[in-house]
């Protein structure tokens, strides 16, 4: 039995669609795991949000025995956690850093990611359809 891909989302994430719809879209975080199950075909996933570090933590914990590779968007973490990083350090397995917007062309608070530090690969700016690109790319390598 393969082991789940995780697939992690940050805070303020739980409002998608109704977020800022001009710079996020207006695709719901609930459409996003749906295609996301749909990209992931037979392969099993975890797609949870959570608007707590702590709790961000203690999945990546998890994912370090449980999954096969983790696709995050830390949201605002990014920017901000060196304790996401250093969890993520501990995970062996690929990482992809994923934001719905591309950070580097927004304000500069955006544009210094600690996530990077120890990802895999980056996918910024292709909207929520990101996502779906992530897990037919975590598919083929896990
Ligand atoms: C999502 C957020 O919530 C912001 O804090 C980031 C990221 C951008 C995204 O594009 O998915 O800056």
């Amino acid at each position: 039995m393969t082991k789940p891909i995780y697939i992690l989302n940050g805070p303020n994430l739980n409002r998608l669609g109704k977020r800022e719809p001009e710079i996020y879209g207006k695709t719901t975080l609930a459409e996003v795991e749906a295609q996301c199950r749909q990209a992931a075909g037979d392969r099993a996933i975890e797609f949870r949000q959570t608007n707590s570090e702590t709790q961000m933590i203690d999945w990546i914990h998890e994912a370090i025995d449980e999954g096969s590779g983790i696709i995050i968007n830390p949201a605002a973490y990014t920017f901000t956690s060196l304790a996401i990083l250093d969890a993520l350090k501990m995970f062996p397995g690929p990482i992809f850093e994923l934001h719905i917007t591309n950070i580097h062309r927004r304000e500069a608070h955006y544009h210094n990611s600690y996530v990077s530090k120890v990802a895999t690969a980056v996918i910024a700016g292709l909207g929520t359809n990101g996502y779906r690109h992530a897990v037919a790319a975590m598919r083929e390598i896990v």
